[in-house]
């Protein structure tokens, strides 16, 4: 399956940009070879492409990087991939109509078609099913850096433009649970908001709480373009002689950078710690009494419940929440006079309430950090953005590239993020969500662009039986994802290196605009979605629906708006900044003394938050009102479904979670040789602890199954200390792949861990999901037991190709 050559140089000449004509070594007899050097950027970072005679052969890093990720490399390994969707394909019994064979998905053949097959197939589905059952699952925005190509604003912008809309997500994966309760606390979601510069944290902060944050790994990619500068901070952290204390089942990569002593917690169970502290805090009178009184509203409501006086009559001791985290009463005791005695920064995380109940988690960090006093001050309080895209550094101020506008959505109707499967599963189902009834509404098609529904969704075999549902599934996509081997109608599209886009470097520095200049000329049959959108719009409405959708503008007209609309052109006119690949603005001095909430703790009156009180919302009429049995008017510990403490563990006795992956955007880069870094026999690896696996008689390097009654899946031991006994941790993103896909409920023979997870929500109020609540076995396999190897991942077979 070598990728053709003549295909790859098609149309190669008039790619702008620094040319170089470098001789060959048979340069001496006349024949050169032309070299470019190309500026692009990713959400692996920013770089300069290497193109000979157009084609990619190496990736250099631009200087706006300050500790470049090895990611980067996988770009070449990408855009020629094996895996890469060559032409449109229609699924066999989809094409032939008669028997739409639904329950066939992701089992048989593909057809190759010509575009206009599969567009006139995509176009006349749209026209027939009513925007109010299409769904589409182009969550997100990871799939592309790009104001103007990025894949999810596109197709909501056609969607928007052409039907008036189409179903879409309510709240988030990423922060589903806090994006829906932090607003109500703290007037603001807390999450993507600007932190505390590293400046203001290394001069003032003693210990530093990570809180489940894996700074060093989650920073390594950034929703935009990242820079890797807090790299350079991280050792002056180290320097400063700050204490770090790591809350968090596995001693991550950077507990160990900074030496942090660690907290063994059980999973899910971080609310309960945070009440131990409180509890004691509270009798022992070392609480701060000035900081609740002056800035927090309704303490007098939630004390209590830590006593035990009134509801469940459990005093919150740090005795009761020792035989919960399994963390020693002692040590809570000695955790929380520190914090109080001390400058103390709790740096939250976001996997905690990516859990069961998860909302709670940010609510009691925020009452303890309340407790503690510290909100406000440089160096202390609490973040719960310090290990995303940046988290640290500060604003450059500047207005950098707005994007694409998707117009307005006319479909009231949306899914909350954890019950997409069940919306298709069972239409029409009332269920709570917000302090609202809805409706979940019935599903007739899937459109999927730009993201990975059957990687980022819990409960893979759950969902699958979903979409083996659905009258129709189109996916666009530039490679043979899980997802688009489970569509009938597949769009290949361009991938990033393919088209010229512009975008902004830093989501908190905001300092650098980059130019994505398209690096080779697009491979195969695939095209931009822009156009494959637009060549839908005119079968849609014609030319004046297509305009709507267009805009009227060319690529560069959008990206040179995009450009003037910034704050670059102060600093270079547009054609100069095309040709240079960026520019670049200085980090105002002043910028770096940024204290977060430090206005509010100023003044509170004038800055009062946009609360219901003003002020901090320890307890909350709002959230009381909705009078829910999994979510209360004030931070509360519920134990989870699935968890160490509780029953099930006996049949199940592991808590898996699954963090994100240190080498990858979630899936993105699993068809490249980055995988080779640290697969372990060509699976996702499972990491376990050293006892746990001796007990197991499992070794280091071997493939062992893990398995709920949700699914099983093949994964490779990598058995450590630094994951604490009773939990293992799979991270999130690996492509899945059924040993045997005409199997019901087949194993995964590559290790995608959303098999194991479950789709229950968070709770009747955010209905956000909960993939780290989950309780698996591991199994070591049997001498003669046969597994099917596995390597790297496959495409379908393709009739016609
Ligand atoms: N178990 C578990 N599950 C999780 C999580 C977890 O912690 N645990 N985390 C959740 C979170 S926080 C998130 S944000 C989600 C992430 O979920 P997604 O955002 O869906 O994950 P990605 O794998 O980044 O998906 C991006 C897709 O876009 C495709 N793509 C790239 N470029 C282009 C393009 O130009 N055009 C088109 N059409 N496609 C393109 C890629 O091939 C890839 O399939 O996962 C969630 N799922
Ligand atoms: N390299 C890389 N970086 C990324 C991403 C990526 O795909 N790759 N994705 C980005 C995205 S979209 C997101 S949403 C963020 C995610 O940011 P997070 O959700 O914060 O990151 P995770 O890696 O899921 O989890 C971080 C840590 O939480 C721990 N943890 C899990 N459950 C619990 C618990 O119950 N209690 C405690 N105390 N700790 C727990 C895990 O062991 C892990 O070490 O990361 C971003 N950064
Ligand atoms: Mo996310």
């Amino acid at each position: 399956m070598a990728i053709s050559r003549r295909n790859m140089l098609k149309g190669t000449a008039g790619v702008a940009s620094l040319s170089v004509l470098g001789s060959s070594p048979l340069g001496a007899v006349g024949v050169f070879k032309k070299t470019e050097m190309i500026p692009h950027a990713t959400h692996f970072g920013p770089f300069i492409a290497k193109v000979e005679d157009g084609i990619m052969k190496d990736v250099i890093s631009q200087k706006t990087d300050a500790n470049p990720s090895i990611m980067v490399k996988g770009m070449i390994d990408r855009v020629y991939s094996d895996t890469r969707v060559k032409y449109p394909c229609v699924r066999k019994s989809y094409l032939e109509g008669k028997k739409n064979n639904r329950e066939k998905r992701g089992k048989e053949e593909f057809v190759r078609v010509s575009w206009d097959v599969a567009l006139d197939l995509v176009a006349k589905k749209l026209k027939e099913i009513p925007r109010e059952n299409i769904y589409n699952g182009s969550y997100g925005g990871w799939g592309h850096v790009g104001r103007l190509h990025n894949s999810n604003i596109v197709a909501g912008r056609f969607f928007n433009t052409t039907l008036g809309g189409a179903v879409g997500t309510d709240g988030e994966y990423s922060n589903g649970a806090a994006g829906r309760v932090n607003p109500t606390i703290m007037g603001d979601m807390e999450v993507y908001s600007l932190q505390t510069s590293h400046e203001e944290m290394i001069a003032n902060c003693k210990v530093y709480v990570l809180w489940g944050t894996d700074l060093y790994k989650c920073n390594k990619i950034d929703y935009v373009v990242p820079n890797h500068v807090n790299d350079i901070y991280y050792p002056k952290y180290k320097k400063a002689g700050i204490k770090f204390i790591s809350i968090d089942p596995i001693y991550t990569e950077t507990a160990q950078m900074f030496d942090a002593d660690w907290i063994k917690i059980r999973p899910n169970t971080d609310v309960a710690l945070m009440l131990g502290m409180m509890y004691y805090l509270y009798t022992s009178g070392k609480y701060d009494k000035k900081f609740i009184e002056k800035y927090t509203d309704g303490f007098d409501k939630f004390i209590p419940y830590v006593l035990g006086k009134g509801e469940d009559n459990i005093p919150k001791t740090p005795e009761w929440a020792e035989k919960i985290t399994e963390v020693p009463a002692n040590k809570i005791k000695e955790l929380a006079d520190l914090f109080v005695s001390t400058r103390t920064f709790l740096a939250g995380n976001w996997a905690m309430q990516r859990a069961q109940h998860g909302e709670q988690a940010d609510w009691a960090l925020i009452t303890l950090a309340s407790m503690i006093g510290q909100v406000g001050l440089p160096g202390g309080g609490f973040g719960f953005s310090m290990h995303y895209s940046g988290g640290g550094q500060a604003n450059s101020g500047y207005r950098t590239t707005p994007g694409l506008s998707q117009g307005r959505n006319r479909v009231e109707t949306s899914i909350p993020a954890s019950r997409v499967s069940e919306a298709i599963l069972n239409p029409g189902k009332e269920i709570n969500f917000k302090g609202r009834k809805i409706k979940l509404p019935k599903i007739d098609m899937v459109y999927v662009c730009g993201a990975s529904l059957l990687g980022h969704h819990p409960n893979t075999n759950e969902l699958i039986e979903a979409l083996r549902k659905v009258d129709t599934v189109v996916v666009h996509e530039p490679w043979w994802t899980p997802l688009a081997k489970m569509a009938d109608i597949i769009f290949p599209s361009t991938c990033t290196l393919e088209r010229d886009d512009i975008t902004s470097g830093g989501t908190y520095s905001r300092n650098v605009i980059y130019a994505m200049k398209k690096v080779i000329e697009p491979i195969y049959e695939s095209k931009d979605d822009f156009e494959i959108f637009r060549l839908l719009a005119n079968r849609l409405g014609g030319e004046k629906v297509e305009r709507r959708y267009t805009g009227g503008k060319t690529y560069m007209e959008w990206i040179k708006g995009f450009y003037e609309k910034s704050d670059g052109p102060v600093f270079k006119e547009f054609d100069k900044f095309w040709k240079d690949g960026f520019v670049e603005f200085d980090i105002p001095e002043e910028a770096r003394k940024y204290v977060r909430h430090a206005e509010f703790r100023a003044d509170p009156i004038e800055n009062k938050l946009a609360t219901e009180s003003g002020k901090i919302q320890i307890y909350s009429e709002k959230f009381a009102s909705y009078n829910l049995p999994d979510f209360k008017g004030h931070p509360t510990w519920f134990e989870p479904a699935e968890w160490l403490g509780g029953k099930e563990a006996k049949k199940y006795p592991f808590h898996l979670v699954s963090p994100h992956p240190r080498y990858r955007v979630h899936s993105q880069l699993d068809n490249t040789w980055i995988r080779d870094i640290y697969k372990i026999q060509g699976r996702e690896p499972v990491m376990i602890n050293d006892k746990d696996a001796q007990k197991l008689g499992i070794k280091h390097g071997e493939v062992v199954e893990v398995f709920n009654d949700r699914g099983r899946v093949l994964v490779g031991a990598f058995v450590t200390p630094n994951i604490r006994t009773g939990v293992v941790a799979i991270q999130e993103g690996a492509w899945y792949d059924p040993e045997d896909r005409q199997a019901k409920k087949p194993r995964c023979n590559a290790g995608h861990v959303n098999v194991l997870t479950s789709s229950r929500p968070t709770s009747e109020m955010a209905q956000a999901i909960s993939a780290n609540t989950a309780l698996v076995n591991v199994r070591k396999l049997d001498k003669n037991e046969v597994v099917t190897p596995y390597k790297s991942t496959s495409v379908p077979d393709i009739i016609g190709a």
